[in-house]
């Protein structure tokens, strides 16, 4: 099996950026370790702390963020860094090429429960007009990402990731320590019959989304020519790896009882990274108006509506929003 670099030197990325994938993905060699442990090394449980979004920390998105930090900050390879878990940016290296953001710990409620949760990651080129310390370095749209990537925390730990060209699935080898190829490229059939959403939000919802899955429920007893299937894990890269693995639709709507925060997912530490690796597997990636990846973003930690997976059934939920 091809391990890592060759595949990214196949690609034709370029080393420095190859360098930082590298030092990334030791850091989530690590984190899986942390996370395989368990209750064995006393990881498990929350914090007193609570992230600027108000939500309570865990033991392991502390230390998994604290991981990927240091281990950016001693790179010399990366100018500013954004976690979903830091009130601001950390300026890191004067002058180096890359910027990073990422979650180091999607699916924080699954930690307890042994279920699945990931470390999502993307990368952009370092604006030059801008100071390392200035969160403005992020005002980049998400088109503009040279790299985007999970590491899957589940039965085996797997890096989803892209450069750019196809989406490929990496399988961590733990007994040799390395991320082999096991899937060339990841492709989404354009049709599916299996919807991710949390129903329990469901009188939350537009009238248009709830239409949509009214239908979806109804299936071919309905206006459908096929009944649907429903799976929902609590962790975004989850879901996301199963639509990237067999196709589906995963959806996380506004709410529309609750104005001043009306979207719960974060654009730069999830939809943005995950928008890429499901558009360079052939799907497609939309909030409730418009491609995630053409967002201007206004802040580090923005929300946003999230419809992204098989193209034909993203486009029927967006007809429903009425959206061209
Ligand atoms: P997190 O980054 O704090 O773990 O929160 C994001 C998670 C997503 O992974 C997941 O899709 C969503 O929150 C689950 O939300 P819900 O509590 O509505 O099931
Ligand atoms: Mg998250």
């Amino acid at each position: 099996m091809k391990r890592l670099i060759p595949c990214l030197e196949q690609d034709n990325v370029d080393i420095e950026l190859i360098l930082l994938i590298k030092t990334i993905l030791t850091a989530c060699k690590e984190i899986s370790f942390r996370v395989g442990q368990g209750a064995l090394s006393n990881v498990l449980g929350s914090t007193l702390d609570e992230n600027i979004q108000g939500e309570t920390q865990k033991k392991l998105d502390i230390i998994s963020n604290q991981l990927l930090k240091d281990m950016l900050l001693e790179s010399g390879k990366v100018r500013t860094i954004a976690s979903e878990e830091e009130d601001y940016v950390v300026a890191a290296t004067e002058g180096a090429p890359y910027i990073v953001a990422f979650d180091p710990l999607d699916g924080s409620s699954n930690i307890d429960i042994n279920g699945q949760i990931g470390t999502i990651f993307t990368i952009y080129r370092a604006k030059d007009d801008v100071s390392a310390e200035s969160e403005l370095q992020f005002s980049q749209k998400g088109t503009e990402q040279v790299c985007a990537g999970y590491v899957l925390y589940g039965p085996s730990t797997l890096l989803a990731m892209t450069t750019g060209g196809p989406s490929r699935l990496y399988t961590l080898d733990k007994t040799q320590g390395c991320y082999l190829l096991t899937t060339e490229q990841m492709d989404i059939p354009t049709e599916t019959q299996e919807f991710a959403v949390n129903m329990s939000n469901y009188h939350q919802w537009s009238a248009g989304f709830t239409h949509y899955i009214n239908d979806l429920l109804l299936g071919n007893e309905g206006t459908r020519a096929k009944k649907y299937n429903m799976r929902w894990n609590g962790a975004m890269v989850g879901d996301v790896h199963r639509v990237l693995s067999r196709g589906g639709i995963f959806c996380y709507p506004n709410n529309t009882k609750s104005p001043q925060q009306p979207a719960k997912l974060r654009l730069l530490y999830e939809a943005n990274p995950l928008a890429m690796l499901v558009e360079n597997a052939n799907g497609k990636a939309s909030t409730e108006q418009e491609r995630i990846l053409a967002i201007e973003p206004s802040h580090i930690h923005q929300r946003v509506a999230v419809i992204m997976g098989s193209t034909s059934e993203v486009d029927e939920c967006l007809e429903y929003l009425n959206v061209k």
